[in-house]
């Protein structure tokens, strides 16, 4: 036991009237809907890198937190660990997910760096055992090092390409070993500052190529989670590959691995790419390729990630509104890729923080379930497009432009508007939010 959390009590459910700081007002995980458990749908993970590795610096000014735990031993990346299962234990949240980077101190060497990630995955295998949560995904930093600052499967060398390659297989297999439900892929240096100097068509074969192999070692190695890439629009490069759901399946498509892999969609990485979450997520469901979440919340003036925590009800009411749509979580989960201000230094925070946010889902959750199950709104959906169930619909599209003329002037067709009715929409969401 480490006393960083010192008297914070465990977190529980004591409904809306609660006024103790480090309670549940709304996040019941045995509470059911839809016939499935709370917990069951949000499937709720902390992120090693905000919580425990970073330390909290912005463009103007580095560290702030002063965690015991910060330094480069393994001593102390055992301690990192020991202080995450406290704050696991006090949240009761059900996953974690984490970058090699975050666990693990760089060694001197790559066999080094495989060597520190094999003794501390076995020292977090331990406590998992112990009772903690499960591990939702776990990744490779590929953009922190100086080696990527040039990209890591785009990398105009070839040696950082299998430097990159090597990592996430080092990666993989300790997502495996720690019985992890999928494997992500955010490429934070795949793209590029400036074309003057950049062979984008090599650069996004090579990307391609290098899925290809993840997935490929997937099944090599049985792994049965889903592969999953996080798009997002700039920063840290100009220009990213990934930019948003829909670049991010043609790519899949170019490849071929739209059957092999699904996206891990972030919030604010919507809101940089000029979409709204509920947008990115509609998308990734009518293409069958939505997999996971990293729930946070960005800033809609400062255009950079701010990765806050959610605190807007309306606004994740609508995402978990599209989930619940498209069934629910399989393999995914709602992965807090968020963290506290640099101002925010005491542990509470760390605590408080984490607590408001899964009461901000729930309370959100709940709101898309009483939606779903009014359908008002799918009702209005359907009777919008009423038209299109029609046999005569049906056989125009079937037919071409000439079928389309002869129906409009056999039928002296003369299209009527009718009203959105955006307004009313609105109100009714407003019902449960
Ligand atoms: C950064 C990304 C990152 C991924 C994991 O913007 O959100 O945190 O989720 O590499
Ligand atoms: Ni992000
Ligand atoms: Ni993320």
């Amino acid at each position: 036991m480490t006393d960083f959390f010192q008297d914070i009590p465990k977190a529980r459910f004591e409904g809306p009237d609660s006024t103790a700081d480090f309670a549940f007002r709304h996040y019941n995980p045995d509470e059911m809907l839809m016939g499935k458990r709370m917990e069951d749908h949000l499937r709720f993970s902390v992120a090693w890198w905000h919580s425990f590795a970073w330390p909290g610096g912005d463009p103007f000014g580095g560290q702030t937190f002063e965690r015991p735990w910060f330094g480069d031993t393994m001593a102390l990346a055992r301690m990192k660990a020991d202080v995450a299962f406290e704050l696991f234990a006090l949240l009761g949240q059900p996953y974690f997910c984490f970058h090699d980077a975050d666990i693990r101190p760089e060694g001197d060497s790559f066999a080094q760096s495989t060597r520190n990630l094999e003794e501390i995955v076995e020292y977090i295998g331990q406590k998992m055992a112990a009772g903690g949560p499960r591990l939702l995904w776990g990744t490779a930093n590929l953009f922190t090092e100086r080696r990527f600052m040039s990209g890591a499967a785009t990398n105009p060398d070839p040696d950082v390409f299998a430097y990159s390659a090597a990592t996430v297989k080092t990666c993989m297999d300790a997502t495996l070993k720690l019985g992890g439900e999928n494997y992500v892929l955010w490429g934070g240096r795949e793209g590029y500052e400036t074309l003057l100097n950049t062979d984008l068509k090599r650069e996004r074969d090579n990307a391609g190529r290098f899925l290809q192999m993840v997935v490929e070692y997937k099944h090599k190695i049985g792994f049965k989670g889903a592969i999953l890439v996080e798009p997002k629009p700039q920063e840290p490069s100009k220009h990213q590959y990934d930019y948003d759901v829909a670049t991010v399946y043609g790519f899949l498509r170019e490849f071929g691995l739209e059957n092999e892999v699904k996206m891990n969609i972030e919030q604010g990485h919507a809101i940089l790419a000029g979409h709204s979450f509920e947008h990115e997520l509609a998308m990734a469901s009518s293409l069958g390729i939505l997999g996971s979440i990293d729930m946070n919340r960005n800033d809609y003036q400062s255009g950079w990630d701010t990765d806050q925590f959610p605190n807007s009800v309306p606004e994740v009411a609508l995402a978990y509104y599209e989930i619940l749509k498209a069934g629910g979580f399989d393999t995914g989960g709602t992965n807090f890729d968020a963290k506290i201000r640099r101002q925010s230094l005491d542990p509470a925070d760390l605590v408080a923080a984490h607590i408001g946010a899964m009461d901000v889902c729930a309370r959100g959750l709940k709101a898309a379930a009483a939606m779903l199950n009014d359908g008002g709104l799918e009702a209005a959906r359907t009777a919008r497009y009423a038209g299109w169930d029609t046999a005569q619909a049906k056989t125009m599209l079937s037919g071409g432009l000439d079928g389309c003329y002869d129906h409009v002037i056999d039928n002296a067709v003369s299209p009527q508007p009718r009203s959105g009715q955006q307004e009313r929409l609105e109100n009714l969401v407003n019902r449960f939010v």
